[in-house]
């Protein structure tokens, strides 16, 4: 959770360079095939969802670059939905899915990876994934996560609910807390959350959706 925190401030912080630097161009669009819709479906994807997938990624002309069952460590990964953690393709074309969904998502440069390219995807390249939904969790931009962050249950995150937050997620995973860490990383989150800067993070504060998508 910490480190979804964390990606999450890190994300934000592209989010807004990219807001400066970029125009606005025609929007391009996903193309989504349903491959499987499971029976039952209890609840589906949203925006700051976290979900663990499993893909494939194509070229246009059918060459396949990439497998998580087959390549790196072989695990499904999990992403925050929305946030820009993966490529804007991904945050769009995966909304309103069930657990054990399958989709294929046809995806223009401008939502992949651009003129640029990166790694082994050439600039300018249309990509197809097959994407396989496993698991659907809470993010940390939930409801859940805010009640759980907000001790005195007065609607407002104080920078001592945020550091308890924080210690109790190191301890969680194994670290030892840190006071000093953790003071830096409030002031941090403080920098970029608290908009109207009184010195709280309020609800609309922590689950302000980036409009973007
Ligand atoms: C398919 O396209 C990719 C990326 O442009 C290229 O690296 C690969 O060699 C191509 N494969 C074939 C069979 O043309
Ligand atoms: C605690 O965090 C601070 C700031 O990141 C660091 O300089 C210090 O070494 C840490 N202390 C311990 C005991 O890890
Ligand atoms: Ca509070
Ligand atoms: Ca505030």
């Amino acid at each position: 959770m910490l480190l979804t925190v964390l990606s999450c401030l890190c994300s934000c912080l592209l989010l807004l360079l990219l807001s400066v630097s970029g125009g606005k161009l025609p929007e391009a669009e996903v193309n989504i095939e349903v491959l499987h819709r499971p029976f039952l479906c209890h609840r589906k994807s949203k925006y700051g969802d976290i979900l663990l997938v499993h893909h494939q990624g194509y070229f246009e002309n059918g060459t396949m670059f990439h497998d998580s069952r087959t390549e790196g460590d072989k695990q499904a990964v999990w992403f925050t939905l929305g946030i820009r953690e993966v490529i804007k393709g991904w945050d769009k074309g995966l909304q309103d899915m069930c657990s054990g969904e399958k989709r294929k998502l046809t995806i223009p440069p401008a939502l992949a990876y651009g003129k640029e390219g990166k790694g082994k995807i050439p600039p300018e390249s249309t990509l197809t994934f097959v994407i396989e939904v496993l698991e659907i969790r809470n993010g940390p931009r939930s409801h859940e996560s805010f009640q759980e962050m907000d001790l005195n249950d007065d609607w407002r995150l104080s920078k001592h609910e945020v550091k308890v937050y924080l210690r109790k997620e190191f301890e969680r995973h194994g670290y030892a807390p840190n006071d000093t860490l953790h003071e830096n990383m409030v002031e941090d989150i403080f920098a970029k959350e608290d908009e109207n800067k009184d010195g709280f993070i309020s609800s609309r504060e922590f689950t302000y959706k980036h409009d973007e998508l």
